[in-house]
C-alpha cells in the first residue's frame, strides 16, 4: 500500500468521525485507524497501537506506507490534572515519537490538533489573538504548546510538513467527549433531548469559544489540503466557530424544550475554563487559508437536537 494516512487516537470524540470523513475523502483502504484499543464497530483498517511507543509506531509506518499522520492521542484538559505527570508524558512523548518516526520514515504532512488550552493569564481573553504570550496553567495546556513549539522545530530543521489548529470545544452529536472542560457543551443537549434536567459543571456566563463537529473537520480537512505556501504559521492557527456561555446555551435549547431546567454546580473544570479566553481572533486562518465557520449556536442547537432525537 503506498499515500496510506494513520489517524492516531482515532476512538475520541474527534477521531470516530474524522477516520469516516477521511475514508469517503481517500477511500477505505487509504485510512488506517488505531488507538490503545481496539474499536469493534469501525468499518475499516485497524491497528492498536499506544503511540507512546516509538518502535510500534515506526513499524505501522512501513507497514502500510504512511505518507500522512493525523495525530490526535492526547489526554484531555481535565483529565490531565488527575495525573499531570502521566498526561504530559502521553501528550508530550507521543508527539515526539510521531515527528522523529515521521522524519525517519518517509512521512510527508502531519496534523497536530492543539487547543484553546495553550492561553493563560497573559492572554487577552476577548478575541485572543493568534500571537500572544502562551503562559498555561494546566499540564494538557502546557503540553499543547510546548508541541507546538516542536512542530515549528521539524518543520524549520527537517523540512516536515506539519500543520496545527488551536481547536475551540468541539460540539458534536456523533461521539462523546474525552475528559476536557468544554465537555458540558455536549453533554446539555443529551439532557435536553432526554428531558432531564442538566446540572453544569461551569458558572452560567463562563463563555468559551467553541466550534460545530462538522466545521472542526472541515477545517482539519481544508488546513491538510491547502497548498504549502499558503500555510504561514508553523505553531498554530487559531480557530474560531462560535463564543457563548452556558446560560445562552441553555436558552437556545428553551426554544426548542421550553421546560428545560439547567443546575449551575460549579466544580474544579471552572478554573480552568476562568483562564482561557472568551473568544478567539482567527483572521489569521481566515487570511492564508480561506477558512469560515458555518455553524453559530441557533444552528448547533438545531442540529444537534434534530440528530440526537434520532
Ligand atoms: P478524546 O479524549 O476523545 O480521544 C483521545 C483518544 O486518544 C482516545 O481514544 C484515547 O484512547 C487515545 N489515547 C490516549 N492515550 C493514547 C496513547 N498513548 N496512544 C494512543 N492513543 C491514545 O479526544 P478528542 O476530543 O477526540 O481530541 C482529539 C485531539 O484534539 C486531542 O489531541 C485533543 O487534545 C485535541 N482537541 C480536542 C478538542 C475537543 O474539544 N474535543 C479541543 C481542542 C483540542
Ligand atoms: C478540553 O476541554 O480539554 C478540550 C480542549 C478545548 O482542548 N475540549
Amino acid at each position: 500500500m503506498s499515500n496510506a494516512i494513520l489517524i492516531t487516537g482515532s476512538n475520541g470524540q474527534l477521531g470516530t468521525v474524522l477516520r469516516t470523513s477521511l475514508q469517503q475523502k481517500y477511500g477505505k483502504d487509504k485510512v488506517i485507524a488505531s488507538d490503545l484499543r481496539p474499536s469493534p464497530n469501525y468499518d475499516g483498517i485497524f491497528e492498536t497501537l499506544d503511540a507512546t511507543n516509538e518502535e510500534d509506531l515506526a513499524t505501522i509506518i512501513k507497514k502500510y506506507g504512511i505518507k500522512e499522520i493525523y495525530h490526535l492521542a492526547a489526554i484531555l484538559s481535565a483529565n490531565g490534572e488527575k495525573n499531570p505527570l502521566a498526561s504530559w508524558n502521553v501528550n508530550m512523548m507521543a508527539f515526539l515519537n510521531v515527528l522523529e518516526a515521521s522524519r525517519l520514515n518517509g512521512v510527508e504532512k502531519i496534523f497536530y490538533p492543539s487547543s484553546i488550552a495553550v492561553f493563560g493569564e497573559s492572554a487577552a481573553l476577548e478575541n485572543t489573538p493568534n500571537d500572544t504570550f502562551l503562559d498555561p496553567l494546566t499540564a494538557y495546556g502546557i503540553s499543547k504548546s510546548a508541541g507546538e513549539m516542536w512542530a515549528n522545530y521539524y518543520f524549520h530543521k527537517y523540512d516536515l510538513d506539519v500543520r496545527s489548529l488551536r481547536y475551540p470545544g468541539v460540539i458534536g452529536y456523533q461521539s462523546i467527549p474525552g475528559g476536557g472542560t468544554t465537555d458540558y457543551a455536549v453533554e446539555i443537549y443529551h439532557s435536553a433531548v432526554k428531558e432531564e434536567a442538566f446540572n453544569c459543571f461551569l458558572k452560567e456566563d463562563e463563555t468559551l469559544p467553541m466550534i460545530f463537529m462538522e466545521d472542526a473537520i472541515r477545517a482539519t480537512i481544508e488546513l491538510m489540503e491547502a497548498p504549502r505556501e499558503k500555510i504561514k504559521i508553523r505553531t498554530s492557527y487559531n480557530l474560531a466557530g462560535a463564543s457563548f456561555s452556558p446560560k445562552e446555551v441553555a436558552a437556545s435549547i428553551k426554544e426548542i424544550y421550553p421546560r428545560f431546567e439547567i443546575i449551575y454546580a460549579p466544580d474544579h473544570r471552572q478554573e480552568i475554563a476562568a483562564k482561557w479566553p472568551n473568544s478567539i481572533d482567527d483572521s489569521a486562518a481566515r487570511n492564508d487559508w480561506g477558512w469560515q465557520a458555518e455553524y453559530d449556536l441557533k444552528k448547533m442547537t438545531a442540529t444537534m437536537i434534530e440528530k440526537l432525537r434520532r
